[in-house]
């Protein structure tokens, strides 16, 4: 049995002739973001990825076969399905086999754009440890995924809805380098600071580079973690969030949301709660790291054999 996997002809070309490919996650589209921004943003995505030297591989799952890269059709189309079901590791093998339309999370994204062969993926926040997670157990399937597919994944840190001490220690555990991007401190999500020193820093695409494929040649399992902060000029405040945050949790508590829909409902909530500023910020830190990761694929396939 061959893979089910169906490449866009831009990224088979891409891949084919060693250019750098950046893969992209569709959770962001079908579960994070609202119509039709979502559908904007994903475009503006790929737009800065092709910008800046790489080829764009959105990916998704669809029709048994798993994307690596989108037609503008299938793009729109995926944004247009909220109820796509919202894959991870556990249901990518179940949505092939039932035919149903899917959107990968960064876990599943992971695992698809390593069968692909490609190195570097970039996305807005990671998956995490929740706050109670020592009651709820819920732990983002990403962070393991982190620890064994060896892709480097550039995110905005994690979101400030999670409990990013915890965090840092289930990623320490599984052995996956944090890296911060151009400061110490871990960046989270909307805002440019957390509080926590990260546990690495880079200051250039080139050692983040560099440090994928020294992993590689070592055979590590896993990947990095590349945590680059929102740009100065589009970031809520951590004082500003906080509090927002704060209510966008005691509502998904009182609502009794749980496993799967705590993340979008609290995305949702603080996207009305700010107005709409959460998202614009989301939008401009999710460009900002196609970007970088666009950077570092490109080191990637430029490095010596
Ligand atoms: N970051 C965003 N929007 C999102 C997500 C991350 O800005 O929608 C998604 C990613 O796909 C991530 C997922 O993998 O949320 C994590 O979900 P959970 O906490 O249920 O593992
Ligand atoms: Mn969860």
């Amino acid at each position: 049995m061959t893979l089910p996997l169906c490449f866009a002809p831009e990224v088979r070309a891409a891949l084919d002739a060693g250019r750098p490919v950046v893969a992209l996650e569709s959770t962001i589209i079908t579960h994070g973001m609202p119509w039709p921004q979502n559908y904007e943003t994903a475009q503006a995505v790929e737009a800065e990825v092709r910008a800046a030297g790489a080829t764009p591989a959105t990916i998704a799952v669809m029709g048994g076969q798993i994307h690596i890269g989108l037609s503008p059709q299938e793009l729109e189309k995926l944004a247009q399905t909220p109820d796509a079901m919202k894959l991870s590791r556990a249901d990518l093998g179940f949505c092939l086999a039932t035919g149903q339309t899917g959107a990968t999370t960064v876990a599943a994204t992971m695992i698809c754009a390593h069968l692909a062969g490609i190195s570097v993926f970039a996305t807005g926040g990671i998956g995490g440890v929740h706050r109670g997670a020592e009651d709820s157990f819920d732990i983002s399937a990403d962070l393991l995924e982190l620890g064994q597919t060896p892709v480097t994944v550039v995110a905005a840190g994690a979101k400030a809805i999670l409990d990013l001490p915890k965090t840092l220690e289930v990623l320490e555990t599984h052995g996956v380098p944090v890296i911060a991007f151009g400061q110490d401190e871990l960046p989270a999500f909307w805002s440019r600071r957390s509080g926590l020193k990260a546990p690495l820093r880079a200051d250039s695409a080139a050692e983040i580079a560099t440090a994928h494929l020294m992993r590689a040649r070592m055979g590590l399992n896993g990947g990095q973690l590349v945590a680059n902060p929102i740009p100065a000029e589009a970031e809520i405040p951590r004082e500003e969030i906080v509090p927002v945050i704060e209510a966008a949790l005691s509502d998904a508590t009182a609502q009794g949301i749980a496993a799967k829909e705590v993340t979008p409902f609290l995305l949702a909530r603080i996207y009305a709660l700010t107005e709409g500023r959460s998202l614009a910020a989301n939008i401009a830190l999710v460009l900002n790291n196609a970007r970088l990761a666009s950077a570092i694929a490109r080191e990637i396939a430029d490095a010596p054999m």
